[in-house]
């Protein structure tokens, strides 16, 4: 079975459920407001500096991924992302950047598949795992046209926008280490298909055989690059863990970010199921109103840096935060 919007796991949240299945891209959201560091010492809570979060550098790493073509394995395009990623992560963290091989079997394939990861602060007592996607989906099965929908998405939004952020926040995690530990894990196969049996595949592997120790608590981003950038709490999120949703809008509200918005939308299938079923806290941040999902049009031109820096600037926030 395909995924479409209409048949998508979406959504339940009946009471805040806004906008049902539909995704029209250029809706009314606006840019997120850039943090205000003030001048002086005031009796009044500060509003946080900005993290240090190079949001031109941030997406660089954007351009450079879409420029390898569609990454999804058994593509071209897909040991050029994953040589890079690891060899990137490995700069940007400090740490060697490991892989976690695994052998998926979607359909009546047999495809080698690997998530990539890296352990800053590994001895911290409390330890945040920071995870996206890397691969791409191989067919764009929400274009109408029949012919375009075999034909793999550029993966700008989904795929390119999360590895962007989570590798700045490595940078920036090696410049300034955090109190806390930080897993950051990139996985693969989130995206296979055509239905969700074939999805979510290296989530599945990692959440089997866990390669780090368990984690307090996990977030996830995905898709959150989109130039119109409003991020609702996720359902299973809020059903699962709560206090983790509720870190990151307390952040997002400290930092004046308007693109969090802090009310359910959607209910999303996506790598944080497999993790919450092994018990971890985890939490899915998501932007699914984004008319080019699944299309030949998810590409740069969708795609922001403010976007990316207001993710960045609230995961910072969060991470900084942790004792
Ligand atoms: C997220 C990005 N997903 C796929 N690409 C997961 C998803 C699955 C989202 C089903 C909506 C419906
Ligand atoms: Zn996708």
């Amino acid at each position: 079975m395909l995924l479409s919007k209409t048949l998508c796991t979406l959504l339940a949240a009946s009471a805040v459920l806004l906008g049902g299945c539909s995704n029209a891209a250029g809706g009314s959201a606006s840019l997120p407001a850039p943090p205000v560091a003030s001048a002086a010492p005031s009796a009044s809570p500060a509003v946080a500096a900005p993290s240090g979060f190079d949001k031109t550098r941030s997406f660089a790493d954007l351009q450079t991924q879409v420029n390898f073509g569609p990454r999804y394995s058994g593509s071209e395009g897909y040991p050029k992302m994953r040589d890079w990623l690891a060899k990137t992560l490995t700069e940007a963290a400090g740490v060697p950047a490991k892989k976690q091989d695994f052998t998926a079997k979607p359909g009546d394939k047999t495809l080698a598949m690997s998530n990539v990861y890296a352990h800053i602060n590994p001895d911290a007592k409390t330890q945040v795992l920071l995870c996206a996607h890397y691969d791409t989906r191989p067919t764009a099965d929400e274009e109408i046209d029949p012919a375009k929908q075999k034909q793999a998405i550029p993966g700008a939004n989904d795929g390119a926008s999360g590895v962007a952020v989570l590798l700045e926040m490595a940078r920036l995690l090696k410049a300034k280490p955090p109190t806390c530990g930080v897993q950051i894990v990139f996985f693969d196969g989130e995206d296979y298909g055509p239905g969700e049996a074939e999805m979510y595949l290296g989530a599945k592997a990692w959440a089997k055989s866990l390669p780090l120790p368990k984690p307090t608590y996990a977030i996830l981003i995905d898709m959150i690059g989109d130039k119109s950038l409003q991020i609702y709490r996720e359902q299973s999120s809020e059903s699962f863990a709560p206090e983790i949703n509720d870190k990151v809008w307390n952040a997002a509200s400290s930092l004046n970010m308007s693109s969090f918005q802090n009310t359910v939308k959607y209910a999303i299938s996506d790598d944080h199921i497999p993790l919450q079923a092994v018990g971890i806290k985890a939490i899915d941040l998501i932007d699914f109103d984004y008319g080019p999902w699944h299309t030949l049009d998810d590409t740069v031109a969708q795609c922001s840096p403010d976007s990316l820096r207001s993710v960045g600037d609230v995961l910072a926030k969060v991470i900084y935060d942790e004792k």
